[in-house]
């Protein structure tokens, strides 16, 4: 199958993009034609210092090298180093009627958290189904944040071969591929993990960072001795993407039981992020 994505060069990767999308990105790698490109005409939406935009795509780019995206296996590429996608991206706008844009809720959100509600956030939809339909993908792996996205990039891409093909299809109607045990990885405050809501903890963060960082992963105030509830805890729910099953299994009795403190999980988890990323760390440097 054809497979591609994106990752915006918007800031230092998390581990949201990680689990959301990295993840799936290299395991796709290997029996499928992959393409996975640096979005920066996307992150132009909210980076517009020419130079930080530059060090972010090297970045972003570097990551994916580190950890484990290989150019023998899959294509990794800039995307505006293939302008076809913006003039692409203006045909398709001709044929998508504003309410598919306006129902849209990354740019309610995105103008709710003090982005300036400007035409070319508001039009990302559009662009990011051209990114799609320009490379006949058949699968598009994401986070659940971007599922809305990829249903507008089908409607789109309907409306267009109705238009335009004269009975054939011009592009091939892409699927989503969204993994439902991280589909939306929690930030350090609760809500999704996010490069604009300051609440991310980096994939090459430094140990000391790392720590820093899950210790401010907020929790409730139950005490040590008393049960604890395993549904809405980010901590938790951080802590089962990088442990054993039977470690997440020991937590979890400790959790119904009580006689655990959270603080002993925040210890935990953030070795076990320190340990999973250590290899590609030292690839990187
Ligand atoms: N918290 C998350 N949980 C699961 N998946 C996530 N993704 C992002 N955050 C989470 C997935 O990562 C891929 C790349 O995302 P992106 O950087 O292109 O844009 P985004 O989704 O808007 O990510 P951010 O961190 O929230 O960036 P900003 O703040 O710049 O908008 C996508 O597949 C996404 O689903």
């Amino acid at each position: 199958m054809r497979v591609l994505s994106g990752i915006q060069p918007s800031g230092a990767l998390h581990i949201g993009n990680y689990f959301g999308a990295l993840r799936q990105f290299i395991e796709l790698q290997r029996e499928n034609d992959a393409y996975y490109f640096v979005a920066n005409y996307h992150a132009l939406t909210s980076v517009r210092d020419a130079e930080r935009l530059r060090a972010y795509t090297f970045d972003v780019m570097v990551t994916m090298l580190s950890l484990g995206l290989d150019p023998e296996r899959a294509t990794l590429f800039v995307q505006s180093d293939v302008p076809e996608t913006a003039e692409l991206a203006w045909l398709l706008t001709t044929v998508t009627p504003m309410g598919w844009l306006e129902k849209c809720v990354s740019y309610k959100d995105k103008v709710e958290q003090g982005l300036s509600p400007e035409h070319g956030l508001f039009a990302y939809p559009v662009l990011q189904a051209a990114d799609i339909l320009l490379y006949d993908a058949d699968l598009v792996p994401v986070g659940q944040d971007q599922k809305q996205h990829l249903e507008v990039t089908r409607d789109i891409a309907e409306r267009f071969n109705r238009v335009y093909g004269g009975g054939e299809d011009v592009f091939r109607l892409p699927e989503p591929h969204i993994l439902k045990s991280v589909s939306v990885v929690p930030g350090v405050d609760g809500r999704k993990m996010s490069k604009s809501y300051n609440n991310t903890i980096d994939i090459f963060d430094e140990p000391a960072a790392i720590r820093k960082k899950v210790k401010r992963i907020v929790t409730d105030s139950t005490p040590v001795e008393a049960p604890k509830d395993l549904e809405g805890d980010s901590l938790l729910a951080l802590y089962r993407l990088f442990a054993t099953a039977e470690d997440i299994a020991e937590i979890e009795r400790r959790y119904r039981e009580g006689g655990i403190g959270y603080g002993e999980v925040k210890t935990r988890l953030a070795e076990a992020i320190i340990e999973r990323f250590a290899e590609p760390r030292e690839r990187r440097a």
